[in-house]
């Protein structure tokens, strides 16, 4: 079974937690790009959705779903985003699409996340992957020195040879070197160095629910 064919299986299997008659949260990256062609056969039932980047915008309006702003709607039932890793409790490592900083508002605005990931995404210790981190450009290289004393080597993020910079025009860190096994302390720490705008680690807003693609179907993991 191919990657991509995991990450349809859990696309389709997330359409089961999406509550008819209500706006649901829609994160980003590839598997989200599954779940919202999942999403348009039954966007008849649904108001519409709030989206974490213009690049879900773009794939939930080109599916003929109504895209709404966060400030428009309440709290939501469902916040529905892949992960780059997911551990035993939950929590998660975030952000390589980019889109960490609203995928994080919308979690926060939902009452249940559903993680849908392939099964290379769980972990024991998050940090392997190389952790996001949406920074304010003019504090980038005070922030890359914090992390260093951590036994993190951080880099800026790059695109098409210059500083990638995300929806909310910023710039992106990549950490390297980290063993986050305290993730809801870590979170706390970072969040509140000056210039961070987001940190890639969701503990605060970790999974309710995680839908693991594996070659034997899907695992439903209840955190
Ligand atoms: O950027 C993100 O947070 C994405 O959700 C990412 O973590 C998962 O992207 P993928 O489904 O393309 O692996």
């Amino acid at each position: 079974v191919s990657q991509d064919e995991l990450k349809a299986l859990v696309g389709q299997a997330a359409l089961q937690y999406v509550v008819q008659g209500e706006v649901v949260g829609v994160g980003t990256g590839s598997t989200v790009n599954k779940f919202i062609e999942a999403l348009a056969g039954i966007r008849d039932r649904i108001p519409g959705a709030v989206s974490s980047s213009d690049a879900s915008t773009e794939r939930l309006r080109a599916a003929g779903i109504r895209v709404f702003d966060a400030n428009e709607v309440g709290e939501l039932a469902v916040y529905i985003d892949g992960a780059d890793e997911i551990d035993g409790a939950g929590h998660m490592i975030k952000g390589g699409g980019a889109a960490l900083t609203r995928e994080k508002i919308i979690a926060a605005q939902s009452r249940r996340f559903i993680c849908i990931a392939d099964e290379s995404k769980r972990v024991e210790v998050l940090g392997r992957f190389p952790l996001p981190v949406e920074v304010i450009p003019m504090a980038t290289q005070a922030v890359i020195r914090k992390f260093a004393a951590l036994g993190g080597a951080a880099q800026v993020r790059q695109r098409e040879g210059r500083p990638l910079v995300t929806d909310n025009g910023q710039h992106i860190l990549d950490v390297t070197g980290l063993q986050i096994r305290s993730p809801l302390a870590f979170e706390s720490e970072v969040n509140q160095w000056p210039g961070v705008v987001t940190v890639g680690v969701f503990a605060h807003q970790k999974a309710a629910v995680c839908l693991l693609g594996t070659a034997g179907g899907v695992q439903t993991l209840n955190y």
